[in-house]
This record gives structure tokens, sequence and C-alpha cells, in this order.
């Protein structure tokens, strides 16, 4: 099924961080849309549940070198 999520990121500061989370995700399986919204210090996600997870998603914006955690 189709999920919607919110995922709350630490250490965004400037327009560049948020490109980095875009291309930190643009690979990942089910992932449909990802809308990262800087001043609130979080991204909003939707995504196939079969393909991928919230938790994966988070993974890899941890990889890139944020702090994030699933909200919802
Ligand atoms: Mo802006 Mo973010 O100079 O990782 S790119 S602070």
């Amino acid at each position: 099924a189709n999920q919607t999520r919110i995922i709350k990121i630490d250490g965004m500061t400037c327009g560049g961080c948020v490109a980095s989370i875009h291309t930190a995700t643009a690979d990942i399986e089910g992932l449909d849309t990802i809308s990262v919204e800087l001043t609130d210090n979080q991204a909003t996600v939707t995504f196939d549940d079969q393909l991928t997870s919230a938790d994966k998603i988070a993974a890899a914006i941890e990889d890139a070198g944020f702090d994030a955690t699933v909200a919802n």
C-alpha cells in the first residue's frame, strides 16, 4: 500500500542540504515523493510499503550526514 510519513531531520541549514537529501534518496526503489521542508526540519515522504519503509528512507538520510527520525 502507499503510505505518507513525516521524517524529522536535524542538521539541515541551507538549500544545499535539501539537495543532498534529494540525492541521497533518489535511488530508493518504492519512494514515490519526498518533500524536504527546510524551515520545518522535516521531510514528508510517500512510498510503496511493499518496496521500502520509512526506516529505510530515514537511514539513507542518516547516511548523508543528518539526524533523521521517523515521526509518525
Ligand atoms: Mo549548506 Mo548543508 O552550505 O549539508 S549544504 S549547510
